[in-house]
Parts: structure tokens; C-alpha cells; sequence
């Protein structure tokens, strides 16, 4: 039998890639590092995952001088497959760096989701699922289509909850996060012949995370992506390209390393092509200019097209959908593009992430605890509860379908993360077996070690990323870094330093890196004191509920109390005088990409979410919101997606003393018409 084809992942280190290889790895594949430009010549097959900025990606690949042999590599016809800016590397230019060029094998421009108003019935329609799968099997366009507009005139609005009237209008979040599907595009319109090849990829759920995309927005978009788009994806009311495929280029926007099983069998399919197949002329060449065209060249290309400059010989529809080898080169076969159980909403679902706080107990063990308000020794015997062992727990909460997985270090604010050698071998080891993303918190700070060392918090998450997490979440940190912000305001100074730890791993890393997690508390104002209003502090007063117009559900027993949520640090233990929305306002400004948002009041109480705060919180920011803490049963995770516009839930206790499983809450919610992932292991 034939060697495998030699594979390369180029990495020009701005992120997690440790997931790309573990999940090669795992599906029995060898691979080396492109170290060298000569490295190009030596691949069969190259994977490019593309982390952080389209400027930054363009700007490593010209600086490493890899920009030309990549451009060679592609037209040499051998496997490419790009990953999230990997994939948006084969378009022209972003509005997210204005001025960078990528390689402009798609005569396509990258944009950014608009954070629009969903206001029209019209709209919210178009954003399901069903509409998009039946006006792509018949082949109208999907800009126009109204054709599934629910009968009954109920709206429905991101994860296929329904909206409220006062919640109507709430903008869209960006980054898009989360899973969705990703529809087959027009590719097989032509194809009358009845090929039995294995198909890239099935209508399933897969993970995205970014802010820009090719976006569709208008016919002559649609036309021109005909050619390249290999499937498409909604999100609210836009459309973009989720995936591309041409001749031997692939590219997904989404991050199959990250996509659980659905995307594990997406690369063992890629893998498993053989590259003898692709030896063919490239669909599309772009060569550098004539003098760097040496023999760096190792496979046939096709000279006829040798152009200058990276120039694409063909836009679009010429030798494209006609090249019988193309097809071919990456097979295709039967699309299942009629969904036989239609789920409503648009394509992105609500996720459920399951979340193991991680402390040594008193024999110096790392393992799962799980506090009660923040308490985490048992209330008789005083010792750390323990819970079980943080990586085979996550490994279970993987394979019973959790969306993402979270690890929080709750003792690393009393020492520096770097030296918790325990806890980066418990993220690497997750990152072995988890292909879902990974949430890293505690201690991302700047600290001193004991030996005086000083440590930034961008090489304490720099550590986490290269151990396998995808995103990292600062919680004590943002609290100062927002007293710092609001202090410069005051003094009439606008501008950001750069120099907090959100900036600056948002910068390095790509905001969709930082979470930020909150943990509020409930502060109860003297309302028997007839003057209490006027002494309240102006600045809390958005942050302020009232208990008989709450919507939560301990209504009765707090109609009488009035109360705003004061951010604590330090696990609970400190209530600073920040509200809440100071604090989520200041964190978005700075550059965070999401918010974690927990309440010390609900932690472990399994009264379910404080629908309030986190009412509040989505008032007032354009990030993802994961709602955190008091779930206590299936119905819970129901409320808090029905009633809040919450893009995930988050839940610890009753997942570890195995109450509830995450397959039951899914269920749960697909019963109630909230769209989720279901996963079959
Ligand atoms: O301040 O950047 O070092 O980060 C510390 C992180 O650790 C913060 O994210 C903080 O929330 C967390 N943390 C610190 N101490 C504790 C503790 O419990 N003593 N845990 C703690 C926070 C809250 C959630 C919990 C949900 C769901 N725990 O993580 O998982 O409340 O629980 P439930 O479903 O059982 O109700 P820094």
C-alpha cells in the first residue's frame, strides 16, 4: 500500500493550534511543522489553521517570506486546507485590516457581521433553518426568500427562541460563537451523475468563531462565490460562506478541530484523500513573479496560466464548475440537503457548557470542587469537596454532548498560574481527548513569582493557549482594569492604555480569546429608609431592580426588595463599589469577547438563573453572554433561554453529582423549540 501523503500544518504561532494537531493525532495521521520555506516543497498535504487578524496572518506570512512558496504550494494543485483565517487568506482583502492582501484566490472580499436590529417579522423569518435548506435545494436565491415565514406570525430570533416584545430589536452579538449548520451550496446543481464519492462534509453543526466572513449580500455576491462557496451559513438575517472548495483548495470557516465528532470526521475525510488525485492542473493559479518561479516547484502546475502578482487567471465560472477534475480532487456525493427534521431559528444554536472549578484539596490533589455561594468546603466536615478528577469529568461531559468545556482555577489567586504545572498538565490532557473548545480562567493577570520574576498576563495566557485552550478567562484583572478605565474617563481621558491584560491578549490572541468572567453579587438597598433614593449612587441606577417587576423566580419571596449587582474579585470574597454594567460595558470597550457571567447569590444553590442580571447584562453588551450559575434542573436551562437572549448556559453542580445530563437538558430544549446541538458518539 501507498505511504501516506506527507502533511504539513503551518503555523506561524498566534494561537491554539495544539487542538489541530491532537485532533490529527488522534485520527491515527502524522504531521510536521512547516519551519522552512523548503518545507513547501517537501508537503503533500498542508493544513494552514489560521489564528488572530487577517493583517496579522498576511503580515507573518510576507515577514516569514512564506506568502510565495504558499502561493506556489496552491497552484501546484497539491491539498490545501485553510482553517478560519486560513480559509480567509484565499480572498482578496478584509475590512478587519484595511490595506492587507491575502492571496486573492477568490476574487471575494472578507467584511464584518453587522450588529443590526433584527426589527421585521420578514426578517426573523428568513433567519431560520428550514428556510435556508429548502432555498438551497431548490436552488432560488437565499437573499429574497420568505418563502418559510411561520404562518402564525410568531417571531423567533437567535437560537430559535421566541422573542418577547421588549426584547425584539436586541442586536445580533458578534463574534458569531457558537455551532451551526453549514448548508450544502449550489455544487451540486450541475451534477446529474449519480457519484457514489464520499461528500466533505454533512448537514451537521459545527463550530465558528469569528467577526468576519464573506459575507452575501446581494445576487452579483451570489454569483460570484458560485464557483467557490462549498456551503453556506446563516447568522440572524445574513448569510456567508462557511465553506470553500476548489480544485484542490478547502477551506472552512468554522474550526473542525474544534467541531467534536461531526468535525473530526470532516478531517479524517480530507485526510484520507489520497494526494495522487490531486497531481492535476490547479483550478485557479497565481504565481509569483517569474524571477522567484525556481525549483521550488516539485509538482506539475500548469504554465499556460503563469500570471504575476497572484493574480487569479480565471474570476469565476470559466473553467471552474466544468473541470472534471475538480471534481474529482475533492469528491463529492449526495448532499443530504433536505433536512428531514427541520429545526427552527437560525443556525446557530444555544450552547450548554459544562464547568469544572479545579482546586488542590488539602492532600494537594487537583480536583473538581464545587462551591455553595463560592463555598467550597463542606459545611460539616470542612474539607474541599471533591467531585471527581477534572479530566476524566470533562471527557465525560465531552462525549455526552456539552458544547464547550470550562476550567476554572479557583485557587491561582494566591499564585502565579505559571508555576501550576498540575493545572497546565490537566489542560493539555484535555486538550488530548476534548475536540469542542476549552476555556482556561484563573490567575490571567500580571504577577510576580516568588523569585521576583515578573510574569505578564499575555505569557500566562500565551502558556494556556499552547497547552490547548482556546479561550482564556480573566475575572479578578477586568475588575481593576475597569476601575482604571472609568478613572481616565473621569479625568476626561478617552483613549485605552493597550496596556491591560484584555488588550493585550486580545491583540496577540483575537478578542474571541478573552472571556471575561463576572461574578456579581446582589447588594440589597434600605428601602425603610425614606431617603434612599436620593442617596443611591447615581451611578448604579441603571443597575438597579425592583423585585415586584423582577422578572426572576423568587419573585415572591423578594417583591418587596430593591437591589443592584456589585462586582466581586478575589472568588467571591471582596465586593467592590463597580456595578455589573459598569463593569460589562468596560470590558467590551477594552477588547473582551465574551462574558462569563455568574452570581455569587445563585452559585450552587440550584434556584435556577438570575434572570435579571442577566437581563441586564445583554441590555447593555453586543458580546456573547454565557449565563452562569443556581441551575438546578432541565427547566432552568429552558428559562434562561426563553427569557433572556443569553447565547449560552453554564452549569456545574448538577452535571458532577450527575442530577442532570446534558443530553436531558438538550432534549429539554429541543422540545421547547430552542435549537441545539445533538451529538451521536
Ligand atoms: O479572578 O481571574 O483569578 O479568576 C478566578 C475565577 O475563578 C473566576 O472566574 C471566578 O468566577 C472563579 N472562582 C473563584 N473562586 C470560586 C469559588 O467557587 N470559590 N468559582 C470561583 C466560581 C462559579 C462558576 C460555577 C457556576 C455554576 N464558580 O464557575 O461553576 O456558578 O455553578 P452551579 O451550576 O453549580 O450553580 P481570577
Amino acid at each position: 500500500s501507498h505511504p501516506p501523503p506527507k502533511l504539513y500544518i503551518l503555523d506561524y504561532g498566534a494561537g491554539n493550534v495544539r487542538s489541530l494537531a491532537n485532533s490529527i493525532k488522534k485520527l491515527g495521521y502524522e504531521f510536521e511543522w512547516i519551519r522552512d520555506i523548503s518545507d513547501f516543497d517537501k508537503a503533500e498535504k498542508l493544513i494552514f489553521p489560521g489564528v488572530g487578524a487577517f493583517g496579522q496572518a498576511t503580515t507573518s506570512l510576507r515577514t516569514s517570506g512564506y506568502d510565495e512558496p504558499l502561493g506556489r504550494y496552491i497552484s501546484s494543485g497539491r491539498p490545501y486546507f485553510g482553517i478560519c483565517i486560513g480559509m480567509q487568506m484565499l480572498f482578496t482583502t478584509s475590512t478587519e485590516s484595511p490595506g492587507a492582501e491575502a492571496l486573492g484566490v477568490i476574487p471575494f472580499p472578507i467584511s464584518r457581521f453587522t450588529s443590526d436590529l433584527l426589527t421585521s417579522i420578514d426578517e426573523a423569518a428568513t433567519s431560520r433553518r428550514t428556510a435556508h435548506s429548502s432555498s438551497l435545494s431548490n436552488g432560488t436565491s437565499l437573499l429574497n426568500d420568505k418563502s418559510d415565514a411561520d404562518p402564525s406570525g410568531e417571531e423567533k430570533g437567535m437560537g430559535g427562541v421566541e422573542w418577547k416584545g421588549e426584547e425584539k430589536g436586541k442586536r445580533k452579538a458578534v463574534p458569531h460563537m457558537g455551532w451551526n449548520k453549514a448548508w450544502k451550496a449550489w455544487q451540486d446543481e450541475d451534477s446529474t451523475s449519480n457519484t457514489k464519492e464520499e461528500t466533505l462534509m454533512l448537514d451537521e453543526d459545527y463550530y465558528f468563531v469569528h467577526s468576519y466572513g464573506a459575507m452575501l449580500k446581494t445576487p452579483e455576491d451570489e454569483e460570484i462565490m458560485k464557483p467557490y462557496a462549498y456551503t453556506l451559513s446563516r447568522y440572524g438575517d445574513e448569510v456567508f460562506v462557511s465553506s470553500v472548495k476548489v480544485g484542490n483548495v478547502f477551506g472552512t470557516q468554522f474550526h473542525p478541530e474544534k467541531s467534536g465528532p461531526a468535525g473530526l470526521d470532516l478531517l479524517r475525510r480530507w485526510l484520507s484523500i489520497p494526494s495522487s488525485t490531486l497531481t492535476s492542473p490547479p483550478l485557479i493559479s497565481f504565481l509569483p513573479s517569474s524571477s522567484s518561479l525556481n525549483s521550488h516547484i516539485t509538482t506539475n502546475y500548469n504554465s499556460n496560466s503563469q500570471q504575476t502578482n497572484y493574480q487569479t487567471i480565471s474570476t469565476h465560472n470559466e473553467n471552474t464548475s466544468t473541470n472534471p477534475d475538480m471534481l474529482k480532487l475533492l469528491p463529492k456525493g449526495k448532499w443530504q440537503n433536505t433536512d428531514p427534521h427541520p429545526r427552527p431559528g437560525t443556525g446557530l444554536t444555544s450552547r450548554i457548557v459544562a464547568c469544572l472549578d479545579v482546586r488542590s484539596n488539602d492532600s494537594g490533589d487537583l480536583v473538581v470542587t464545587k462551591g455553595d455561594q463560592y463555598d467550597v468546603r463542606d459545611s460539616s466536615s470542612k474539607h474541599v469537596r471533591n467531585l471527581g478528577l477534572p479530566v476524566s469529568l470533562s471527557q465525560r461531559y465531552y462525549q455526552s454532548g456539552a458544547d464547550e468545556i470550562c476550567f476554572l482555577n479557583i485557587t491561582s489567586f494566591r499564585s502565579s498560574a505559571l508555576r501550576d504545572q498540575p493545572m497546565l498538565d490537566v489542560v493539555r490532557s484535555a486538550a488530548e481527548t476534548i475536540f469542542v473548545p476549552l476555556t482556561v480562567g484563573g490567575g490571567i493577570r500580571d504577577t510576580i513569582d516568588p523569585d521576583g520574576t515578573k510574569r505578564s498576563a499575555l505569557e500566562v495566557a500565551g502558556i494556556y493557549f499552547r497547552s490547548g485552550a482556546d479561550k482564556v478567562s480573566i475575572g479578578s484583572d477586568a475588575v481593576s482594569s475597569v476601575k482604571e478605565l472609568l478613572q481616565r474617563e473621569k479625568q476626561g481621558i478617552d483613549d485605552l492604555t493597550g496596556k491591560t491584560s484584555i488588550e493585550t491578549i486580545a491583540k496577540a490572541y483575537g478578542s474571541q480569546a478573552v472571556v471575561v468572567s463576572v461574578d456579581p453579587r446582589r447588594v440589597y438597598v434600605d428601602t425603610n429608609d425614606s431617603n434612599w433614593m436620593d442617596n443611591f449612587p447615581k451611578e448604579h441606577l441603571d443597575c438597579l431592580v425592583f423585585g415586584d417587576k423582577a422578572k426572576s423566580n423568587t419573585k415572591n419571596e423578594e417583591k418587596e426588595k430593591v437591589w443592584w449587582y456589585a462586582c466581586t474579585i478575589a472568588g467571591g470574597r471582596e465586593t467592590t463599589d463597580l456595578d455589573v454594567i459598569q463593569l460589562v460595558k468596560g470590558v467590551e470597550k477594552l477588547g473582551a469577547g465574551e462574558i462569563l457571567l455568574n452570581s455569587v447569590d445563585r452559585d450552587g444553590s440550584g434556584k435556577g438563573f438570575d434572570l435579571d442580571l442577566i437581563n441586564l447584562v445583554k441590555k447593555n453588551v453586543g458580546i456573547p453572554v454565557v449565563s452562569s450559575s443556581g441551575a438546578g434542573s432541565s427547566e432552568d436551562f429552558v428559562q434562561v433561554f426563553k427569557q433572556t437572549g443569553t447565547e449560552a448556559a453554564l452549569a456545574a453542580g448538577i452535571f458532577h453529582r450527575g442530577e442532570v445530563g446534558i443530553d436531558e437538558v438538550k432534549e429539554a430544549l429541543e422540545k421547547q423549540g430552542v435549537a441545539v446541538r445533538r451529538i451521536e458518539m
